[in-house]
């Protein structure tokens, strides 16, 4: 990325270096559906623990019961493992058997 910096009256453009960081791989958490899980409850975790708003948490819910999978988002690996357990502990807390699993992109 070229940033702009002023110099003596002169505007400097500098370039990113060489070495510049590579972004880290991206990893898609996707939504099973299952026959017991409430609608609802599953809106509220989408909502909770992947901030979703209301209306894209109804339609990840609502793809995921007509396809059987939906994607809820792309994340670095250590935020979509740690996304995926809460929404799981908080499933399995209340005894419903809703899965979230990570894929590679
Ligand atoms: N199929 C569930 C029902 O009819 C709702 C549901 C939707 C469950 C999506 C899981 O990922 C899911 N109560």
């Amino acid at each position: 990325m070229a940033k702009e910096k002023e110099g003596g009256g002169q505007t400097v453009i500098e370039r990113a270096p060489k070495t510049a960081l590579k972004k880290p791989p991206l990893f898609k958490v996707l939504l099973h559906n299952d026959d017991f899980t409430p609608r609802d409850f599953v809106v509220i975790v989408l909502r909770e623990v992947f901030n979703l708003g209301d209306g894209e948490a109804q339609a990840c819910m609502q793809h995921a019961h007509n396809h059987g999978i939906a994607v809820v988002g792309l994340f670095t690996f250590e935020i979509a493992e740690t996304k995926v357990n809460q929404a799981m502990a908080f499933a399995k807390e209340a005894q419903f058997p809703l899965k979230f699993t990570l894929e590679s992109e």
